[in-house]
């Protein structure tokens, strides 16, 4: 295991929480039905494919133009931002500064692969930038998760081969990357929103160096 490639919205920080509510708040002034079930389809795809699901799930998709389109999504990264300008390093989910600070003593390369645009800032806001090797430039991908391309960006980023990667994951279309990518996949969350993963863990709190090498070697 040469390298670990995070996702970041409910693996790192629990900014999916932001997302579900900043979607809330526009589904509703769209009235548009939308509950948790429903928002675990938008992890870890685009903002754009985000609101293409919540137009759809409201038969809604051809009264708005793409400028339109625009502006809405425009108005759910606004409502986003202002809930993400008060994330701390208090937001990091457990384990996770341990794990890192882990990796990094272990010369184990570290990068991110996160959808959002909004990551680097994110990462600043939870003092986190200093571990990172490498943060994918998501405006530089083509094709977003559940594509590979993100993964094994990553992965060249840090000149390490795939096979030799981890990735941790909390999104269904995010393990379908990492696997599309060839590497060991980690799910976050219950094994039926995790399937294809190699393991799957409750929550962030039970990963660490020695518990990824464990089953890294199989
Ligand atoms: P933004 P991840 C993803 O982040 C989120 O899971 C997904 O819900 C969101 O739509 C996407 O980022 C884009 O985010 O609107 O900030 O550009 O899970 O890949 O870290
Ligand atoms: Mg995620």
């Amino acid at each position: 295991m040469k390298a670990v490639i995070f996702d970041l919205d409910g693996v790192i920080t629990d900014t999916a929480e932001y997302h579900f509510q900043a979607w809330g708040s526009l589904a509703a002034a769209l009235s548009i039905p939308f509950d948790r079930e429903f928002n675990e389809q938008l992890k870890g795809i685009s903002r754009t494919e985000s609101l293409d699901k919540i137009l759809a799930r409201g038969n809604l998709s051809d009264k708005f133009s793409e400028e339109g389109k625009q502006e809405l999504a425009t108005r759910k990264n606004t409502e986003y931002q202002r809930l993400i300008s008060a994330v701390t390093p208090s937001d990091i989910l457990p384990g996770i500064k341990a794990l890192l600070t882990e990796l990094r003593e272990a010369r184990i390369g570290i990068a991110l692969a996160s959808a959002s645009k909004n990551a680097t800032f994110i990462l600043e806001r939870l003092e986190l930038a200093y571990y990172f090797d490498s943060v994918v430039d998501v405006t530089a991908i083509r094709h977003g998760k559940p594509d590979p391309e993100i993964f094994l960006t990553g992965a060249a980023n840090l000149g390490v081969q795939p096979a030799e990667c981890i990735g941790i994951e909390d999104a269904q279309a995010g393990i379908q990357a990492i696997k599309g990518a060839g590497m060991f996949a980690v799910g976050v969350g219950t094994p039926s929103q995790m399937q294809g993963a190699d393991i799957v863990v409750a929550t962030t709190a039970e990963l660490s160096l020695s518990m990824l090498e464990s089953h890294f070697i199989r």
